[in-house]
């Protein structure tokens, strides 16, 4: 699958205005930094469609991104430790209801390769499981580790998830590694819908 002319559609903050389409839906969650908006850069073949940040956090709303084949929703980021509360109770609703009320074909769940899963990510993935949403794991950064050490730590990351080798993706928005790999996953995810 070739993506050309990915163009950014519009921001929401509530569940009134979630996306009506007929477009299968892709969605990119994950902690705050771990690289959701580059990730989404890389897909789209874009240096700047997605606003990415040094400033983690800045991701606030659901942004959504015409893909051609797909729409993207681009999530909040979680896990943030400078958010109030009550932000953090906002955004967990928002996204409860995003996971319950979006027909959503594929959920790209992404984790810092460097890192170990947080409590926040584990939650995620157990949402996930509660709503039964299709998802697959995505590991960033994997520019930031030897070539490797990219598989040991994949398998180390899955296993701590709990879930199969096979369903984690290292990528890196940097060097467009693994690019290809989650395109395939993405076409498979929204060519099933379409031969229902
Ligand atoms: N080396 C490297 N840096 C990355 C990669 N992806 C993202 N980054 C960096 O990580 C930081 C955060 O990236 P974003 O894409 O803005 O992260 P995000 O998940 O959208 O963050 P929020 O929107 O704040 O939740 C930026 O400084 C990026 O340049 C990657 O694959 N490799
Ligand atoms: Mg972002």
């Amino acid at each position: 699958m070739k993506i050309k002319d990915a163009v950014f559609v519009t921001s929401v903050a509530s569940a009134d205005k979630f996306l009506k389409t007929d477009k299968p839906i892709i969605a990119v969650a994950g902690k705050s930094n771990v690289g959701k908006s580059s990730l989404i850069n890389m897909l789209a073949n874009r240096k700047k469609l997605a606003k990415t940040s040094v400033t983690p956090g800045r991701t606030r709303l659901i942004n959504y991104f015409d893909f051609g084949e797909f729409m993207l929703a681009d999530l909040p980021g979680y896990g943030f430790a400078k958010v109030s509360k009550e932000e953090k109770k906002k955004w967990g609703v928002l996204l409860e209801e995003f996971l319950s009320t979006q027909k959503i074909n594929l959920l790209l769940s992404l984790v810092d390769i460097r890192h170990e899963p947080t409590a926040d990510d584990k939650m995620m993935i157990n949402y996930l499981y509660h709503y039964q949403v299709p998802f697959a794991l995505v590991a960033t950064k994997a520019d930031k580790l030897g070539k490797t050490k990219i598989k040991p730590r994949v398998k180390e990351i899955a296993t701590a998830l709990k879930v199969g080798f096979a369903d984690l993706t290292a990528t890196s928005a940097q060097t467009g590694y693994g690019k290809d790999d989650l395109l395939r996953i993405i076409e498979q995810a929204i060519t099933i819908t379409d031969e229902e």
